[in-house]
């Protein structure tokens, strides 16, 4: 039997290449998300294509009942998760906070910040009872710098950065590490949430820029946690190389 990883949205963009890379390393895998069909295609391509065990859970992180009731019904045989990348996570709209949407606002704290924490309570304490595990938490460049017309979701990621230095510190008597990962740019289904379907102006988002992609995170995921047991990364910013921060982009014509 692999280690078991767990990771939150992981029927697309970071979450999906995460359990792709972790299952061909030979892990055991508990994917999750709401999207049932998305979730059913990647557990046959992950058990066709790796042989790992995978065990599919579909919820919205953002129902606290939903969540607890889920995770609190493990089957035995999976309780015991190493890994879990809390990773499940959106932006909705950009627009100034004079005149943002008052539901686009309530989704991303809701899923963001609240979403993280009931799974995390949920989970942690299987890592604490069993004294080792690591936690990742999937923030963003976009906490660490406000821009213009960020405003709710940057403040959802600074919650993220927040909680991960929180976690770190109390969970350090139970050897638990926790990694928080902060990406700039990344092609993913992430720019076509934020603008509820438009394509175009979801693309237009990377033009002239070599954007990350998925599988650039769940590499460095997977490189944070095969580092020696007493080796912790806490904190990084990962940007493409034409990315020096939130408002400093080379594009190429
Ligand atoms: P995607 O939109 O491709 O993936 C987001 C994942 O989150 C999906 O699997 C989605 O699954 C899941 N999700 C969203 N809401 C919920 C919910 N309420 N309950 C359960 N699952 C949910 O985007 P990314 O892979 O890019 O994003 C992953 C994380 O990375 C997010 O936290 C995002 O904020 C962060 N990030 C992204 C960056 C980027 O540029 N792409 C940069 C920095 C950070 P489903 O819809 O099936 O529920
Ligand atoms: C996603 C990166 O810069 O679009 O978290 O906010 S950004």
């Amino acid at each position: 039997m692999g280690k078991i990883i767990m990771i939150t949205g992981a029927t697309s963009g970071f979450g999906k290449a995460t359990a792709l890379k972790f299952a061909a390393e030979g892990y055991d895998v508990i994917i999750t998300g709401r999207r049932k069909d998305l979730l059913v295609q990647l557990e046959n391509e992950l058990a066709a294509g790796t042989g790992a065990r995978v065990l599919a859970l579909c919820f919205d992180v953002r129902k606290r009942d939903e969540v607890a009731g889920t995770l609190s019904s493990l089957p035995e045989e999976w309780k015991d998760i190493s890994i879990l990348v809390n990773n499940a996570g959106l932006a909705v709209g950009l627009d100034h906070v004079d005149t943002g949407d008052i539901d686009d606002w309530e989704r991303m704290i809701d899923t963001n910040v609240k979403g993280l924490l009931y799974v995390t309570r949920a989970i942690a304490p299987l890592m604490v009872s069993r004294g080792s595990g690591h936690i990742f938490n999937i923030g963003s460049i976009a906490g660490k710098e406000a821009y213009e017309n960020g405003n709710v979701y940057c403040a959802t990621k600074s919650a993220v950065d927040s909680l991960s230095k929180s976690m770190r510190i109390d969970l350090l008597r139970n050897n638990i590490r926790v990694t928080h990962i902060a990406p700039g740019m990344a092609e993913t289904e992430f720019s076509l949430v934020r603008f509820k379907g438009d394509e175009k102006r979801a693309g237009s988002v990377y033009t002239g820029i070599d954007a990350l992609t998925a599988d650039d995170i769940a590499g460095i995921i997977y490189y944070c946690a095969s580092l020696p047991a007493h080796v912790c990364i806490n904190d990084l910013v990962v940007t493409p190389t034409q990315q020096a921060g939130v408002n400093h982009n080379y594009r190429k014509s």
